[in-house]
């Protein structure tokens, strides 16, 4: 049964024009004038665009302590909802663990997907296994790999197995991700605080100030260089951060930066509410930033410098939360966005004008698509592409609250904020997963989505060069000094 998707205003990455699509299957065949099919989506008043690709977020993650509350079945129902059509989760290996053994695991938890999904592999510790089993990794899709530089004594790797690996990285055509902030000083600063009764969730974010974030991504794109393989920064969320990324990428190195929505429309003064629990349910890392870091984002969006726009979406209960009740190291980590991401970015970003709609195409999904090796089948508006497609409707809006969220926790970060542009249509693989307020997903229809390594003309088109070992100088006896 074929599908035409018709009236509508397609926006892709780079263009805007009036044409239908006919959607046969689970692909694109046809983009034009029209068009007719045995089903009919009015599509008048909307634009037609790629649908969203999260490229972060923790799904049924075990993770200090507990394990994040949305899993794959109600996290995409979540991205679906709000015109995300596919998600990148994290394999996380506990340290020393075999990555083959997590990846089987995460197999597993994905079996109830309703969208298409695809994994970046985390290096949690480093011996001959991991090293031996990255190639393999590669070769089952999975093209990126993630460093922790913080949580010190769980999943943080230090320099020595950071640069090891980014060296496996290069060899293998794959790209090291990585969650800059320095562990070392935050656990030191965490110990500080609590000693001196810091205990609250305000602590959080004076333990993990933008100069932690800011050195650890000078010295990860350092490595990278050293390496010879380019970088992909998660969560970049200050003004330091972006300026490493901005002055890497001056020089000619493939460094590519995220900012999250909540980076970019909430602020610290979250943390400073009074009400321990609305403060908790923000804490996060890195935490929420002042307004200059806010705006340093959006010009690094606009200009380029920042690339793609994620959620790292890891959300846990109003119980879970409060483990760290009377210390705010034990808080777990992380909050929702997963469903709020393209209407927020909308709403914040289009409708003041800081974005173009193609803009906010690239940076919600064809960027993505391209740095993460899934271009075109993912991202793109084309004939042959799957029809991962969001019918958006300029001018439906909502107040955002968790009443009716798909998420499963009791709260939302964005609780109360007014959007205005939501998906009329979002179609996941040719099927309608949503229609307006109605949720049609089917948990397990989606796919796990292989990326192969990148091809060598990316490393060549850098300006990296090969460290190579410089040549031993040759002395005769005379120019020795005596022995001692
Ligand atoms: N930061 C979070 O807030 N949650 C998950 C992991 C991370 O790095
Ligand atoms: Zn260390
Ligand atoms: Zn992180
Ligand atoms: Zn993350």
């Amino acid at each position: 049964m074929s599908k035409v998707i018709k009236g509508g205003t397609i926006v892709t990455a780079d263009l805007t024009y009036e044409a239908d699509i006919l959607v046969e299957g689970d692909k694109i065949v046809e983009i034009g004038k029209n068009l007719s099919g045995d089903e009919v989506l009015d599509a008048t008043g909307c634009y037609v665009m790629p649908g969203g690709i999260d490229p972060h977020v923790h799904l049924e993650m075990p993770f200090m302590g507990t394990h994040s509350a949305d899993g794959f079945e109600s996290g995409t129902r979540a991205g679906l909802a709000g015109g995300t059509t596919m998600v990148v989760d994290f394999c996380l290996p506990n340290p020393g663990q075999s990555l083959l053994e997590a990846l089987a695991i995460w197999q597993q938890k994905s079996g109830l997907a309703c969208s298409d999904y695809s994994y970046h592999m985390a290096i949690t510790s480093w011996n001959e296994q991991v090293f031996n089993e990255m190639s393999e990794v590669v070769d089952r899709g999975i093209n990126t790999f993630k460093h922790f530089m913080a949580y010190k004594g769980a999943l943080m790797v230090d320099d020595d197995e950071m640069f090891a690996s980014f060296q496996r990285c290069a060899a293998l055509g794959a790209m090291p991700l990585v969650h800059a902030e320095n562990g070392d000083v935050v656990a030191t600063m965490q110990q500080k605080l609590l000693a001196e009764g810091n205990n609250g969730p305000e602590a959080h974010a004076y333990s993990r100030p933008p100069e932690v974030e800011g050195e650890a991504a000078n010295r990860a794109v350092m490595i990278a260089d050293m390496a010879g393989v380019p970088l992909y920064i998660v969560h970049a969320s200050c003004e330091q951060a972006h300026e490493a990324i901005r002055r890497a990428r001056q020089k000619g190195m493939r460094v590519f930066g995220e900012p999250l929505i909540q980076h970019l429309t909430l602020d610290d003064s979250e943390y400073r509410n009074p009400d321990w629990d609305h403060a908790a349910q923000r804490v996060m890392s890195p935490p929420f930033r002042n307004k200059q870091h806010q705006d340093s984002l959006w010009a690094g969006l606009q200009s380029g410098s920042l690339q793609v726009v994620a959620t790292d979406h890891c959300a846990f209960t109003i119980e879970q939360k409060r483990f760290g009740i009377g210390d705010f190291t034990k808080i777990p980590n992380g909050t929702g966005g997963l469903e709020d991401r393209m209407p927020m970015l909308w709403t914040y970003g289009v409708r003041t004008g800081r974005l173009t709609m193609n803009e906010f195409v690239a940076v919600t999904s064809t960027n993505i698509a391209k740095i993460l090796n899934m271009y075109p089948r993912k991202g793109a508006i084309l004939e042959g592409a799957d029809a991962d497609l969001v019918v958006w409707d300029p001018n439906r809006s909502k107040t955002i609250t968790s009443k009716s969220q798909q998420s499963v926790i009791e709260y939302n970060v964005f609780e109360g904020k007014e959007v205005v542009g939501l998906p009329r249509f979002t179609l996941t693989r040719g099927r309608v997963a949503i229609e307006e307020s109605t949720i049609k997903t089917e948990p397990g229809v989606g796919e796990f989505i292989g990326r192969d390594a990148y091809p060598a003309v990316n490393k060549a088109l850098s300006q990296w060069k090969e460290i190579t070992a410089p040549r031993k100088v040759e002395r005769k006896a005379e120019n020795m000094p005596a022995g001692v």
